[in-house]
């Protein structure tokens, strides 16, 4: 007001005093304007249950719960990577214990441009460097410890590789983060109050000394020190120097900013909320906002439902607290050269970006350097792979030239602001519509295999299931289902050839904004019909390709398909165990991943007399005489699962056969409540309905918790039989266990008969 009031009467001749009092009132509103982001939104950021407050209302009100700027500043970036890089890569371990010498640090052809450049071209928009590990080795010249670079031959000790990674990063736009670990297995001070001065240090010069900090991340990992001591962090210490020194850094995983998804295999929930109703322990923290504000929540942060309405009951506040998918390219967090062939494909990748990005979270995805100090060749081969997938996948969206059609709308809107990339421009439903609609057409048939949609999260996430239709010659048939969306939800639909497509929010928090809409084909695939199986006599494979005037390559020797092997034309007649691979080019030429399916012929034929749960049929009951074992893994269509009935299984040897050895693998597998049998019986003779029992075995359950396959061995007596019959009954859950008193899960796989 008394600004305003100012300019008025400034005198139209005096410019010079005019241009600085309009510079003043430049900077003034952008520094309040930027002071209002961040005082704005920590309050926004957590909201208050009060005592009776209905179902209702707390679920309106956390519809309004949204990020902090720092926080929707770290969503858009979408992909980070990690950098683990350290003495460990020396030493080849995951884990130092803080006794390595410093000597042993020398990459040789350290080439923090080669790592940045190679990130940068795969889309990766901020870099987090490990600065120190669990062995407290510093990749900076700390002045509190000698277990640093300092002391390592490379650059005579005079080099510091947070400064050169920090420099590369800002030299090619890319954000800049560190991980510093509180858990120093090297440090004498750890584990008395006198290490969270040194670790403050440490975290001031990390803070101070290297530009911009994007992001600071923090395990909890509180393990033994030198001394055997625990430590007793002071989090509340060190989140205030980040917020004073970095106010724009988000404080990860053991940080108030952004939350663990709670797995490290790239794969987030499918309904992910933001948005979390937690207990704030008030009396331990106090009421002061900027104390709120730097709480971590203590949450089970691994459990399957974190954010849906059952979780209100008991909760007296709404945070904002987005997940982070931590995942590494390798199977290490570390560089192993022995892991040089498992280096994640291109094609995991991809399945690995539609289970974080495309399930509102950022991946953050560790490619770690070698002992030269360089990303090495298969991981950069797989990101370039990686990102080229992406490129094409996402070149066009198909949802161009639609017109548009919705229930209500908030205000007028044109469908091309779904196509924007702009999170000001979106489509809000009138706010009485109970359950809004979009509709897209064409005036030609559109095909499609992936829908992405985004939420203007800036005012919160609203959408908790919607459901997408296409038009099919006379009727709406529903293609596909989600629940949350929040900042990008992509979701993989089968084939979808229509001229009409239509999104339903059928349930919602409050009025929906969605900003962006995209309609995508994914990479040629070959279809195969049937799937990977096991068969007795002989088996007819067809394969089909979505686009007709594709191609399909395919070879059954082994070798992998490229575009100078057999075309394919008939289908398939297997008489022996196959493998088949497959390769299809859509009509540009545009190659997919090669698929594999296996056809096991089996030896025997098997009757089942009762049927195993649905789920675990795995293709069929002759699987159990293919030859090939299950492994410890239940859902990968080796196994048959029976959930209370046993196995009750006749092998027929087609004629009179001496059999001296039966043997019939089960899984142990305790966390699915997959126990052994609690007994096996083996029967034979020569009429399937006049068989007699041949061999019992019982066993005691086994102790241990991990999974493994476990075979009943039978010896029989020298003689010859027909058919073969094996009975298993189901265990009990011990008392002390939620399935106390039910049967457990039986699982079975190979049944190996031979004299
Ligand atoms: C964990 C650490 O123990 C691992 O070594 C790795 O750094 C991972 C990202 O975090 O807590």
């Amino acid at each position: 007001m008394r600004l305003t009031k100012f300019i008025q009467q400034r005198k139209p001749e005096n410019l010079g005093l005019w241009f600085f009092l309009a510079g003043t009132l430049l900077l003034w509103a952008s520094l309040s304007l930027a002071g209002c982001w961040w005082k704005r939104n920590p309050q926004e950021s957590h909201l208050d249950i009060h005592e009776g407050e209905s179902q209702e209302e707390i679920t309106k009100k956390s519809a309004h719960v949204k990020p902090s700027k720092r926080q929707l500043d770290w969503q858009k970036l979408e992909m980070a990577a990690f950098i683990h890089f350290g003495i460990n890569t020396f030493t080849n371990k995951e884990w130092g214990d803080g006794t390595e010498n410093p000597a042993l640090f020398n990459p040789r052809e350290f080439d923090p441009d080669q790592w940045v450049d190679a990130l940068k071209m795969a889309g990766f928009k901020l870099l987090i460097l490990t600065a120190k590990h669990h062995d407290g080795f510093c990749l900076w010249p700390s002045a509190y410890t000698e277990h640093s670079v300092k002391n390592s031959p490379w650059r005579d000790g005079k080099g510091d590789i947070v400064r050169a990674v920090a420099r590369a990063c800002r030299a090619k736009g890319m954000k800049f983060g560190i991980y510093l670990s509180p858990w120093d297995r090297h440090e004498s001070t750890y584990g008395t109050a006198a290490y969270n001065d040194y670790f403050v240090h440490q975290l001031d010069e990390l803070l101070s000394n290297y530009g911009r900090i994007a992001e600071v991340w923090f395990d909890g990992a509180n393990g033994e020190g030198p001394n055997g001591k625990k430590q007793a962090y002071d989090w509340a210490r060190y989140y205030a120097l980040i917020r004073e020194k970095q106010p724009g850094a988000v404080i990860a995983v053991r940080g108030p900013d952004v939350r663990w998804v709670g797995t490290e295999n790239g794969v987030g929930r499918e309904t992910e909320w933001s948005v979390l109703p937690v207990h704030f322990h008030q009396d331990s923290i106090g009421d002061d906002q900027s104390q709120r504000i730097n709480w971590v929540p203590d949450l089970e942060v691994m459990a399957p439902d974190l954010g849906s309405r059952d979780r209100f009951n008991g909760a007296n506040q709404l945070v904002w607290w987005p997940a982070e998918v931590d995942v590494s390219i390798r199977p290490g967090w570390y560089y192993h050269p022995e892991e040089d062939d498992h280096v994640k494909s291109a094609e995991k990748l991809l399945d690995i970006y539609f289970s974080s990005v495309g399930r509102n979270a950022q991946l953050l995805l560790n490619v770690p350097p070698d002992t030269t100090g360089k990303l090495s060749p298969p991981d950069v081969t797989a990101l370039r792979a990686f990102k080229e997938i992406r490129d094409y996948i996402f070149a066009k969206n198909l949802l161009f030239n639609a017109t548009l059609g919705a229930s209500s709308n908030d205000q007028h809107r044109d469908p091309k602001m779904f196509m924007d990339n702009r999170s000001k421009t979106y489509w809000s439903p009138g706010a009485q519509d109970q359950a809004p609609l979009l509709t897209f057409s064409w005036p030609e048939v559109r095909q499609f295999n992936i829908l992405q949609l985004q939420e203007n999260i800036a005012e919160g996430q609203k959408v908790e299931e919607f459901i997408v239709e296409a038009w099919t010659d006379s009727l709406w048939e529903r293609v596909a289902e989600g629940t949350t969306i929040g900042y990008k939800r992509i979701l993989q639909l089968p084939d979808v050839k229509t001229t009409q497509l239509r999104i339903i929010f059928t349930k919602l928090r409050d009025q929906p904004q969605i900003t962006e809409i995209g309609l995508y084909q994914n990479l040629p695939v070959a279809h195969f019909e049937p799937k990977s199986t096991a068969f007795t006599d002989q088996l007819k494979v067809e394969l089909t390709l979505d686009d007709q005037q594709g191609k399909i390559y395919v070879t059954i020797d082994g070798s992998k398909p490229d575009l100078t092997s057999p075309v394919y034309k008939n289908p398939i007649l297997l008489t022996g165990t196959t493998q088949i691979k497959a390769l299809a080019v859509d009509r540009n030429g545009r190659q997919g991943f090669v698929i594999t399916e296996l056809y096991n012929k089996a030896l025997w034929e098997v009757l089942l007399l009762k049927a195993p749960a649905i789920q675990y049929t795995s293709g069929g009951s002759q699987i159990l005489t293919d030859g090939v074992y299950g492994g410890t893994d239940f859902n990968n269509n080796r196994w048959l699962g029976f959930e209370q009935n046993g196995l009750e299984a006749i092998i027929d040897l087609a004629e009179q056969r001496p059999v001296r050895i039966v043997e019939v693998n089960f899984l142990h597998h305790p966390d699915q409540d997959i126990q052994l049998p609690s007994l096996v019986e083996v029967w034979g003779g020569s009429r399937i309905n006049n068989l007699t029992v041949l061999g019992r075995l019982r066993k005691e359950p086994l102790e241990s918790q991990s999974p493994q396959a476990f075979s009943f061995d039978f010896s029989l007596p020298a003689r010859s039989y027909r058919f073969i019959k094996v009975k298993a009954i189901n265990s009990i859950c011990p008392s002390g266990t939620p399935c106390a008193g039910e049967p457990n899960w039986l699982f079975v796989d190979e049944i190996l008969i031979k004299n």
